[in-house]
């Protein structure tokens, strides 16, 4: 035998033994903390999985479950008035006095994302855990922990089904009879605990009517449970029942008691009484009773083979159509998560783990944003997805819209996720609704936004407790924009007209309108915000004041020119609202520029002054080059340049979220090795807990990303910083590889998605792509930019503009050449597509 096969046999084998998966984290010891927990969820219900022997935790949430109740929609009436005095103090450059002013703008503070309680599975066993292993298996969505004590193994499986709405446990014990244990319930809310049968426990209680936000420590109480209105206070039902066991099953108030069993199935399921962003959840709320009881009752009507048949189908419907491998030629590391992240932190190879993590962020949208169904609503991935164990969670666990919640759904159109989105799609519309009355009551203005925050209930206020919120984050107006992007975004991939007319085009044409109102003549010829903010950073001006409050920072300009485009490209596209058209059309010539400042950068503030935190982990001035469309190497290549300077004045530290946006910037700027040198800084481990604004960041044992605190975000938007690097469609043409850094040199990755309803297969080796198949939806010139050459039946060099309506790019005065404009090594090609084909393109040799 050579040396060769021995080996192989050997790694087989071992793998086989040890039953280690490459597609799972796991471990060798239980989660000592919640950042080792191992998240399972089906986009409502979710777990947080901590595998311990004598005492399982598993910390359950329902993603619908919040404090509060309906927003007041004027809560300051009035305020409206003090307007026109902002703007006279910043014309006459009083940025104190503004500052001072814009917090009389200022509303209520959002409610918080609630926890639902835990389930302690008591095992009173003495002696020591061996082989202990547990692991979450993303190929199957499922968590399973096993160990072995007295010469008996013990194991538990843990899904959580998206068909059938339950919570799937299943123990197992390889001796007959020796499973004996306790399910338990507790929660953080007070709950009533009823017995309605030796096999089923049911808790029943209510969230908070107000939870302050946990940076608000001022009030008497910070968490109010009544409500005298009888409005507020959300009621949520959760039951746990027995579904089959061998064993003696007895229950009461202090839990499920199983003895003498060799296995016991339990199902958990949960409901509330949310009715909708707009009706009490008390007085006007839904039966959560009858919901959770149809839930479980249609549940137990299936066996749990069944229940896993299905939920694996259904999860892999939505995984399977997407798979990234990079340099498969490396050794296999066949480590536990927490070493294995230790040994990549420490500078080793490991793209497996990278290729890993992508997948991962793929797994944490499809368990935790499922669209709605009927019965079900469909909430947005909040700031921790739908994971959280605390009454005051770091910033309510909300939506944060100057950044995180977008960043939450960036990877879903590329990542073949679209359907994933339509839950922060069909939200735009409830805080729409709200922003409606905001920007009447707030500023006597028309159209909507939102503001920095938002909650189940679509508040869109901005923030501050009527004075008390910093202006730099409080007052920030442009959620209503930045939120449209997304609207437009789902119909450039998926070309839904019907969606585009009847649904995204009103809400982006309200959010314009909005801009178009807020934007003020600054008497130099150009529009301009004011107030307006860089989120969250404070400038310093020539004379050493600083402030966050100014008129139009280069982030507001940027994201108005990005509604703006993006709804004169929708009313094009509908052939529709000639005359609003031409107002935008209007309007974005006359917006502020940007500006390049004297150290080369693409500019922050209206004027070339200071940034208090050069390094301030927000890098907003930059959205022009992404999310958005106006700055790009391919079409602006000045601008491209002072974005650089800036991404290198701004430094590569930060927190999770901030180094993950940076991934993606530096994947738009084309420098793949860059991007890449921020993806191994993302995955260093950490285990830093509490808060830190400014410094930290990193990626906790349970690969989930450490702000700190753990906020989704930065998983979300490293997973679609991978994607950025692969491939690009925002710029006028399908830019294949555009960022691959030097360490992915051989690589392919299935399923990626482009605007214009393209899907795209990719292997590449040498840095040179071998094999393309382009599968179109909707036809169309592909316009294809690549490194090297490929060759196709119908493929041709690429001429003239690009007749792809999904790749029209905006008017811009800022465009210095086209996308086309050859670089060395690239190639550009023109495919004519039909609806339904598929086409092999193939590298040459
Ligand atoms: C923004 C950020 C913070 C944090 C919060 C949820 O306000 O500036 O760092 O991520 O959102």
């Amino acid at each position: 035998m050579t040396r060769l096969p021995f080996l192989a046999l050997f790694l087989i084998l071992s793998l086989a033994s040890f039953g280690q998966k490459t597609q799972a984290l796991w471990y060798k010891q239980p989660a000592r903390n919640w950042n080792e927990a191992l998240p399972v969820g089906n986009g409502r219900l979710g777990v947080m999985v901590f595998g311990k022997v004598n005492e399982e935790l598993l910390q359950l949430n329902e993603e619908t479950l919040w404090s509060g109740g309906p927003v007041n929609r004027n809560p300051n009436p009035g305020v409206a008035k003090f307007l026109p005095e902002v703007r006279e103090a910043l014309f006459r450059e009083d940025y104190a006095q503004a500052a001072k002013l814009t917090q009389k703008l200022q509303g209520l503070y959002s409610d918080a994302y609630q926890p639902l309680g835990d389930l302690v599975l008591k095992q009173p066993l003495t002696g020591t855990a061996t082989n202990y292993y547990r692991d979450l298996d993303i190929t199957n969505a499922t968590a399973t922990t096993r160990f072995t004590i007295d010469g008996v193994t013990y194991t538990r499986e843990i899904f959580v089904s998206a068909p059938d709405q339950v919570i799937v446990i299943r123990l197992t014990s390889s001796k007959k009879g020796a499973l004996n244990f306790t399910a338990a319930t507790r929660s953080p809310h007070p709950i009533s605990k009823t017995v309605p049968g030796r096999d089923e426990l049911v808790m029943r209680g209510k969230a908070p009517a107000h939870a302050d936000p946990n940076y608000v420590n001022y009030n008497k109480q910070a968490v109010i449970y009544t409500d005298s209105a009888g409005c507020k206070g959300m009621r949520f039902d959760w039951r746990v029942k027995v579904k089959s066991t061998d064993g003696q099953a007895s229950t009461d108030t202090a839990g499920i008691r199983i003895q003498g069993a060799t296995e016991a199935v339990l199902y958990v399921t949960a409901a509330t009484s949310f009715n909708g962003f707009d009706k009490c959840p008390d007085s006007d709320g839904r039966d959560e009773k009858k919901l959770a009881e149809t839930y479980l009752s249609k549940a137990m009507a299936k066996s749990a083979a069944l229940l896993r048949r299905d939920h694996i189908a259904d999860y892999r419907k939505l995984a399977n159509r997407m798979s990234l491998t990079l340099n498969s030629e490396a050794a296999p590391v066949d480590l536990p998560m927490d070493e294995r992240l230790k040994r990549y932190t420490d500078g080793a190879a490991d793209p497996a783990l990278e290729s890993l993590y992508f997948a991962f962020g793929r797994y944490l949208l499809i368990s935790s944003s499922r669209p709605k169904k009927e019965g079900e609503p469909g909430v947005p991935a909040n700031l921790q997805g739908i994971w959280n164990p605390m009454v005051r969670p770091p910033w309510s666990s909300n939506f944060t819209t100057n950044i995180n919640a977008e960043m939450n759904y960036w990877p879903a159109e590329m990542a073949n996720l679209s359907e994933l989105h339509t839950p922060l799609l069909d939200w735009i519309g409830n805080m729409a609704a709200t922003g409606r009355e905001t920007t009447r009551n707030f500023y006597n203005m028309g159209g909507w936004t939102v503001h920095h925050n938002s909650d189940i209930w679509g508040l869109s206020n901005p923030v501050g407790d009527k004075g008390k919120g910093s202006p730099s984050w409080a007052n920030w107006a442009m959620g209503g924009a930045w939120l449209s992007q997304h609207l437009w975004d789902h119909y450039a991939y998926t070309g839904d007209r019907t969606y585009l007319k009847g649904y995204a085009y009103p809400l982006m044409k309200g959010a314009a309108q909005f801009c178009l109102d807020w934007l003020v003549d600054d008497q130099k010829g150009h529009l301009v915000t004011a107030p307006s903010t860089s989120p969250e950073n404070v400038f310093v001006t020539e004379k050493g004041e600083k402030n966050s409050v100014s008129v139009a920072t280069t982030m507001d300009m940027a994201l108005i020119w990005d509604v703006f485009s993006n709804t004169i490209q929708a009313s094009e596209q509908l052939n529709m609202d000639a005359d609003f058209r031409q107002k935008l059309l209007d309007a974005k010539k006359k917006l502020f520029p940007l500006q390049i400042g004297k150290k080369g950068n693409l500019q922050e503030w209206y004027k070339d002054w200071e940034d208090e935190d050069p390094q301030h982990r927000h890098v907003s001035h930059l959205y022009a080059l992404h999310p958005g469309r106006e700055v790009s190497p391919l079409t602006t290549p000045a601008l491209a340049n002072a974005a650089r300077k800036t991404l290198e004045i701004r430094g590569d530290d930060g927190t999770g979220w901030s180094k993950s946006w940076k991934i993606n910037f530096w994947a738009r700027l084309h420098d793949g090795n860059h991007a890449y040198k921020l993806l191994r800084e993302l995955l260093k481990l950490t285990g830093m807990e509490g808060t830190n604004y400014n410094k930290g960041g990193g990626t906790y044992p349970n690969l989930l990303c450490a702000h700190p605190p753990f906020q989704i975000d930065g998983n979300f938007g490293g997973t679609s910083g991978i994607g950025e690097m692969l491939l690009q469609s925002h710029d006028g043409v399908l830019n294949l590889l555009p960022a691959r850094p030097d360490a992915w040199a051989s690589g392919e990755v299935k399923g990626l998605k482009a605007r214009g309803g393209y899907e795209l297969d990719m292997t590449w080796a040498n840095g040179k792509l071998t094999r393309v198949v382009v599968r179109s939806t909707l036809g169309g010139n592909c316009r294809l930019r690549v490194p090297g050459t490929l060759t196709a039946a119908g493929l041709k060099p690429s001429s003239g503009v690009n007749p792809n309506p999904f790749y029209a790019l905006p008017v811009s005065q800022y465009r210095t050449q086209t996308p086309e404009t050859a670089t060395n090594g690239v190639a550009v090609y023109d495919l004519a597509t039909a609806p339904g084909k598929s086409y092999v393109l193939v590298g040459a040799r």
